[in-house]
């Protein structure tokens, strides 16, 4: 073969990884330090977020992001950021969120403007928020490691609150969530309960590092945690009791090396029958160590408990349900993107802005049952474009396209429609977004009719 050839096999088979790629599942922004939550039908993710071009955990707000397909990522915007906290004064590190009697409570780290990194906690009648500080002032804070909590809630309603790095620490929280009963326990790091670290050169007693995630199956407690000191991997520990001895068992996701953060961080959650692991790299355009972003693998629990090694994929996962296109669906859910951002207003609340010539949105396993025929979007715009609408690639069908003229300004918001190809069955979206220059108009939702 010739090397021209060559060389456009190596393109073609590059772009056919990327249209397959749905880790990691947020382009919009870097995101870290996943935090995933099911509640009723819908599973939450709650994240950090690493700022563009960061050279160190600078981090100021978290995000919430929704599916009920665990492929298409509803954009919930930033429901809690340091300045809901009037004691914080930097690192919005890695917390969980967690529902209880109708209320949501969501658990941060966050240096304090004195006392050094405390964990702090939110509270929303939502699980989008708003949230604010239910203190005004840290729940705990009781030495120089107190970083990523992790909250559970035992059959008997005790609630405990685990965290810490280089210790790893808990407490019993009350009834109420926001005040604990008795003292602090550090729990002991030793080589049963989690290994040994092989890179000594910080000479602490275990291989656990940080990032603990804790929950319950089947009668045994879980505790999976970044390890090993950096780079780090994933692994975990159980236990019989929520309070241990914690049992060593085994690393679950190894040090991603190429695309990976030197940091990383597990979330656990079961939904519509299945066990998903939450991990973040540094795989996005630009990313790296400080510029993280959160990816989704799926694996199976072995029959004894025991969680088999996750290798981290690009294809991600495979959809649980469909998304229904005959209802309102917002423009900011995404299953890939390229090129756009997200931004909020009072009027439209979260909607896709920054979109030039070229851009596109992914979604997938829409399910268009018997047919649709028409389309319409949501849009605000000055200079304007075009929506095409693809099928099942970016070069697949055209089912139409919908213009969008000046509607008055980028804040003015009109429907415009369309007529479309009639499709049936269950595809793959793509909205390629066409025009001239420049910004061309902010999308806010969409919905085909039958
Ligand atoms: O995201 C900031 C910090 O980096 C987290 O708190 C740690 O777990 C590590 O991921």
């Amino acid at each position: 073969m010739d090397k021209r050839k060559t060389s456009l096999l190596v393109i073609g088979l590059f772009i056919q990884l990327l249209i397959k790629a749905q880790n990691p599942i947020i382009q919009t922004i870097y995101t870290a330090d996943p935090a995933p939550m099911v509640y009723k039908d819908t599973v939450y993710l709650f994240t950090g977020h690493d700022e563009d071009k960061s050279t160190w955990f600078t981090m100021k707000d978290w995000h919430c992001y929704t599916t009920t397909d665990m492929v298409n990522w509803t954009d919930k915007g930033s429901p809690l950021s340091l300045k809901a906290f009037s004691w914080a004064k930097k690192d919005a590190w890695a917390g969980q969120c967690i529902p209880r009697n109708g209320k949501f409570y969501w658990y941060v780290p966050i240096n304090h403007e004195t006392m050094g990194m405390s964990i702090g906690v939110a509270v929303s009648d939502s699980p989008t928020g708003p949230f604010k500080d239910a203190l005004g002032k840290p729940l705990v804070h009781s030495g120089n490691g107190d970083i990523d909590p992790t909250v559970f809630i035992d059959d008997d309603g005790q609630a405990y609150l685990y965290w810490g790095n280089p210790y790893l620490k808990y407490v019993k929280l009350n009834k109420d969530m926001v005040s604990y009963s008795g003292e602090v326990v550090t729990v002991p790091l030793n080589k049963e309960g989690f290994n040994v670290r092989f890179k000594d050169v910080d000479k602490r007693p275990s291989a656990y590092e940080e990032g603990p995630w804790f929950y319950k199956r089947k009668n045994l407690y879980y505790m999976h945690y970044a390890a090993g000191g950096v780079p780090e991997h994933l692994a975990y520990s159980t236990s019989t009791s929520p309070t241990g001895p914690w049992v060593y068992r085994d690393t679950i996701m190894r040090i991603i090396g190429k695309g990976g953060a030197f940091t990383n961080h597990p979330g656990v959650v079961d939904y519509k029958g299945k066990s998903y692991f939450f991990y973040h790299n540094g795989a996005l355009p630009g990313g790296g160590g400080f510029t993280r972003s959160v990816c989704l693998d799926e694996f199976r629990y072995n029959k004894d408990g025991s969680i088999p090694r996750i290798a981290p994929t690009k294809e991600g996962v495979k959809p649980v349900s469909n998304l229904n296109p005959f209802i309102r669906q917002e423009a900011e859910t995404i299953a890939w993107e390229e090129g756009i951002e997200v931004g909020e207003s009072m009027e439209a609340g979260i909607y896709v802005t920054e979109i030039s010539n070229g851009d596109h949105i992914k979604l997938r396993s829409v399910d268009f049952k018997k047919g649709a025929k028409g389309f319409q979007a949501n849009v605000a715009s000055v200079a304007g474009g075009n929506i095409e609408i693809h099928l099942d690639s970016l070069e697949g069908v055209l089912l139409g396209s919908v213009e969008v003229k000046n509607t008055g300004g980028k804040e003015s918001w009109a429907t415009v429609s369309a007529a479309m190809k009639k499709v049936k069955g269950v595809h793959d979206l793509y909205f390629v977004f066409k025009g001239g220059q420049g910004d061309l108009f902010n999308f806010n939702w969409w919905k085909f009719s039958k």
